[in-house]
């Protein structure tokens, strides 16, 4: 179907048993965004604001689905969606201070124009990356359908976006658990130059919610009074049975991607077509044929309304530039967390790794309600390696929940059960598989706290590392992905005690974190391990060994080699079991390195790049007037993780570790 042609150029509006009241509300809501634009388009010509992407012809898109939904219920706005923000009532002059990256804005200069969230109002921002906010959307909605509360969740995509995996991921999520999830597409014609044709091949994007088993529809977009009903009586009957909707909106984007772009190629003919559709000026004239609004009224209004603006406008313009102060930047990178130390009274028994890790989740799955565990094959079936097997038994499978393959919908789907006052476990099928979901959590779950304060309370846990003889896919201890990112915790713990222990801290800790499981380890390693509940402090290193000649740096099944070659090599060595990658301890390592004068860094990843570089360079810069040697850093060998035993062996740093210690013993 040929929308253009197939309805009226100006909209027959059907007032259905709306009052005059609602009607001029509807006109003033979609005013109020339209000359808020008009004069961020003046201020972009006067150089004082530096970027802007005009939703100006799309007003009724915003405005109608927002005013349909309950002042409580989620949003989740693009960034041409200024009246989701103006019709939620957000003041503008807090809006004006968050585009000036001003303090008193969303985030106090952090993030610029739309990337913002305000719980206070329900509106959860994007992020720059188009897709990941689809899959948040499922997680805010899961956390309403838990608590069996009557709400939807609606979210904005544009047409462009609906080619990311992540649309596609996410509404696969929402139907398999039917989350009252309302998907808005915006479809304006274009995604920055890219036409339709060169963006998808169906005929209509809402033929796509039919091949997820999902009802759907297409709205007259420039129609605010078809929006507004529409998505009044769809999310009436979301509510009451809870299930996703997908709304495919045509509109057009009348002026460029940003500001700066112009629109040269777009059809002339195009254009005009769409001028005559303006949603405003066809509205005002459909209220003024009606007798409900005047011409002096409606020229009061603006008056108004431009006034509100001006002054607005100039109070934000008043407020001096952000000062930078770098304690305040680093200290809000994490939710300030004070982590309650649970001893343990009941002794130890031996157990094996993976049952100290699965004991661990099992205990906090009692303690916390509001903890859901997520991932692939871990209800019924327990998981791959069985470390939640029994727990749909005594949780269910709500809180206990199959997933879809879905990596990144998942994985954005915590942070949206976070958003609204859930805890989640994310397990991995193997650590690999992160990278199909790697998106939302360097950027979504990493950085939401110090943009505007949103935290993510999100363990990802990650069964790692080789020597199992699983080839490239399923043997890569990949922590030096996430060290990197500011905003994320990194665990690694080698011994069963510190893996419960450790996985309790990381479940309280309101922070994102992942929590490295060697499964060669799972069911090799037995140690001893309260039954009691009990944390372990991040951030606090163990020392295995303590001697004088060297210091000996490791974590994970780099611990248990380390410790076999100091046995073996008969060494007076300081062996420093990390435990955590970050935070990290810093203080145990210089002060056993002054003590020793020597150092060894052993990593089971690739060398280049890993913690063991970071590890060197910080020895180097803190402890050189003690070094007595070269700091040395042992990993594996800079290829992927090869399947055959005699290759995998010799990829792995265990040996030359031993060689490195000795000969550094000698130096
Ligand atoms: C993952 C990702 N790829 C590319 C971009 C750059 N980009 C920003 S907006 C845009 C076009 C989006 O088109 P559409 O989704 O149709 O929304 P519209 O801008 O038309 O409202 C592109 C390519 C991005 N932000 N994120």
């Amino acid at each position: 179907m040929n929308f253009s042609t197939s309805v009226p150029v100006i909209p027959e509006y059907d007032r259905k048993d709306l009052d005059d009241a609602l009607l001029l509300q509807l006109y003033r809501k979609m005013l109020l965004p339209r000359l808020t634009e008009e004069k961020m388009l003046l201020l972009l010509r006067q150089g004082k604001v530096s970027k802007w992407f005009s939703g100006i012809g799309q007003e009724a898109i915003a405005v109608g689905v927002t005013a349909a939904l309950k002042k409580d219920e989620y949003i989740l706005p693009m960034h041409r969606n200024l009246g989701v923000f103006t019709t939620r009532e957000i003041p503008l002059r807090r809006l004006f201070l968050q585009w000036q990256g001003k303090e008193g804005g969303f985030t106090r200069g952090r993030d610029r124009s739309f990337h913002f969230g305000s719980r206070e109002h329900h509106i959860i921002g994007m992020i720059s990356h188009l897709g990941p906010q689809l899959g948040v959307a499922d997680g805010i909605a899961l956390a309403h359908k838990l608590r069996k509360e009557p709400r939807v969740t609606a979210v904005f995509t544009g047409e462009g976006g609906t080619s990311e995996g992540d649309f596609h991921e996410a509404l696969n999520v929402a139907s398999v658990w039917d989350l009252p999830v309302l998907f808005c597409i915006e479809n304006n014609g274009y995604g920055l130059s890219t036409p339709v044709r060169e963006q998808y091949r169906c005929e209509n994007l809402a033929d796509r919610g039919r091949g997820y088993g999902m009802e759907a529809h297409i709205v007259d977009g420039n129609n605010i009074l078809e929006v507004f009903t529409r998505v009044s009586e769809l999310v009436e009957r979301m509510r009451t049975d809870p299930r996703p909707v997908l709304v495919e909106f045509k509109t057009f984007r009348i002026r460029g991607h940003e500001e700066a772009s112009g629109t040269k190629y777009v059809p002339q003919e195009l254009v005009e077509y769409w001028a005559k559709r303006d949603p405003v000026v066809n509205y005002r004239k459909f209220l003024s044929d009606a007798g409900i609004l005047s011409e002096e009224e409606d020229l009061e209004v603006r008056k108004e309304m431009i006034s509100l603006i001006n002054r607005e406008y100039e109070a934000a313009a008043r407020v001096p530039e952000v000062a930078f102060d770098p304690d305040k930047e680093l200290n809000d990178v994490y939710r300030p967390h004070v982590a309650a130390r649970r001893t343990p009274v009941a002794p130890g028994r031996n157990i094996r790794f993976v049952d100290a890790v699965s004991e661990g989740l099992y205990q906090s799955m009692e303690r916390f309600d509001e903890l859901v565990l997520m991932g692939q094959d871990i209800a019924e079936y327990g998981g791959v390696f069985k470390v939640t097997a029994g727990f749909s038994d005594r949780f269910g499978t709500d809180r206990v929940r199959n997933t879809p393959i879905c990596e990144s919908a998942v994985l954005s789907a915590s942070m949206g059960l976070s958003v609204n006052h859930m805890k989640t476990v994310v397990e991995m099928q193997f650590a690999d598989f992160i990278s199909s979901g790697f998106n939302p959590v360097v950027n979504y779950l990493a950085k939401s706290h110090y943009r505007w304060g949103q935290h993510a309370d999100v363990v990802i846990r990650m069964p790692c590392g080789g020597g199992v003889g699983a080839g490239p896919f399923h043997s890569q201890t990949n922590e030096a992905w996430f060290t990197k990112t500011p905003g994320l915790k990194v665990v690694y713990p080698a011994f069963p005690e510190d893996a419960k222990g450790l996985l309790a801290t990381a479940i309280e800790d309101p922070n994102p974190v992942l929590f490295f499981e060697h499964k060669g380890l799972y069911r090799s390693l037995y140690g001893q391990v309260s039954e009691d509940y009990f944390t372990l402090p991040l951030g606090e290193a163990a020392i295995r060994r303590e001697g004088n000649e060297v210091t000996v740096i490791s974590y994970g099944m780099g611990v248990h080699w380390a410790l076999e070659a100091v046995d073996e090599c008969r060494a007076s060595a300081d062996v420093i079991d990390l435990r955590t990658l970050q935070p990290l301890d810093t203080a145990a390592i210089y002060r056993s390195v002054r003590k020793t004068g020597k150092v060894i860094i052993l990593q089971e990843d690739t060398l280049f790049g890993g913690i063991a570089a970071d590890i060197a360079a910080l020895v180097a810069e803190h402890c050189f007037e003690y070094l007595d040697a070269p700091v040395i850093r042992v990993g594996s060998l800079e290829t992927p993780v090869p399947f055959a035993k005699a290759l995998e062996e010799g990829y792995l740093p265990k040996l030359r570790f031993r060689n490195a210690l000795q000969r550094l013993m000698g130096y």
